[in-house]
């Protein structure tokens, strides 16, 4: 592929979560909301700021760039850091409990299993990881080992780990795409289900494909879910990217519209979207607008520049 589409693929997943973020912020919890309203709501702000989606997914980014991959205590702590500083981004119930019982001396790599029972399955891991979509985009194995051990700081259950690892494998795929050529949404969600172990999101997946011609918004919410869990959130935004390909714009006023987990499947939609159709399909009215973009594109540029690496010593 030529490197300036790839570059363009990096930086359009993590500013494309940022702006799914900042566009469906506004409509966290509501039931459904028409995709016009949704768009001049976004279209009327000065600014589009971000919530926690996006503020986790700059942390991921973070160090994974300072430690060029994955380093689980660095990244733990990058969190914590973050949300210190920002902890006014409308973080979820858990992620806040566990830095303060890191901060507290407990070990960053199992003070998550003592939240919830077996761990968290809320969609925290998944809204997040773009980053690692991106850099490990040739290399699947990796990635889901990197998916399964970032999530394990907030959400170690099987369900979290599992949801992070489809988001990120859904941006993977969506990078390798030629946005050239139109996708083929059955193929896509079928090499999501040969990649997935789950049988819980296998399902999802097999609604996911069977709901491709539905024309009933309600419908594809109610069957795919759009809550705060990963499971009933990851399948929606695979499935607001497949069902609108071609268009970054639709696909995330689309996933939105579903209501629910707005904000969160707005980000896991936009970072897919961007991933496959590059930068330059996120509407410049949106993107000029979003919060700390300049700093999300340069994050964007150092995970290429270690892809680059990557590719010339392999
Ligand atoms: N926090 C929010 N939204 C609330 C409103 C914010 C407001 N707009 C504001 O600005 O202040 N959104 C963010 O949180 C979600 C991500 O949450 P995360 O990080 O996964 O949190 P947690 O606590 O780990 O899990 C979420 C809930 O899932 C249920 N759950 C998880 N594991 C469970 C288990 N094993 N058994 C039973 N229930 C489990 C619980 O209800 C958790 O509280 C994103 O939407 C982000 O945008
Ligand atoms: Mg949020
Ligand atoms: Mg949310």
């Amino acid at each position: 592929m030529d490197e300036e589409i790839l570059k363009s693929k990096f930086t359009g997943s993590l500013v494309g979560t940022g702006v799914g973020d900042a566009v469906g912020a506004g409509f966290e919890g509501w039931r459904m909301v028409e995709p016009e309203e949704v768009k001049s709501a976004a279209d009327r702000r000065d600014v589009l700021t971000y919530t926690d989606d996006t503020h986790m997914m700059i942390g991921m980014a973070e160090s994974l760039a300072e430690n060029q991959g994955f380093d689980g205590e660095h990244m733990a702590h990058t969190f914590m850091e973050n949300f210190e500083r920002e902890p006014w981004r409308g973080y979820g119930p858990g992620p806040p409990r566990i830095f303060r019982l890191i901060r507290a001396g407990e070990a960053w790599d199992r003070v998550a299993e003592r939240l919830y029972r077996g761990g968290s399955y809320g969609n925290g891991s998944a809204m997040r990881i773009a980053p690692v979509g991106v850099l490990y985009h040739d290399d699947l194995a990796g990635l889901r080992e990197v998916a399964y051990r970032s999530s394990q700081i907030t959400h170690s259950h099987e369900l979290g780990k599992e949801g992070a690892a489809l988001q990120a494998c859904a941006v993977a795929l969506a990078v390798n795409l030629d946005p050239a050529v139109a996708l083929n949404p059955r193929q896509f969600l079928a090499e999501l289900d040969g990649f997935i172990h789950h049988e819980v999101y296998k399902q999802k997946l097999d609604k996911a494909a069977d709901l491709l011609s539905e024309t009933d918004r309600a419908t594809v919410a109610g069957e795919l879910g759009t809550g705060i869990e990963a499971f009933n959130s990851v399948p929606a935004a695979v499935y607001s990217f497949v069902s609108h390909s071609r268009s970054f714009e639709e696909a995330v006023l689309f996933a939105v519209s579903l209501g629910g987990d707005t904000d969160t499947i707005g980000a896991m939609t936009g970072a897919i979207s961007g991933a496959y159709l590059g930068i330059g399909s996120i509407p410049e009215r949106w993107r000029m607008k979003l919060e700390n973009r300049l700093y999300i594109e340069e994050l964007a540029e150092k995970l290429y520049e270690i892809d680059i690496r990557t590719r010339g010593s392999g």
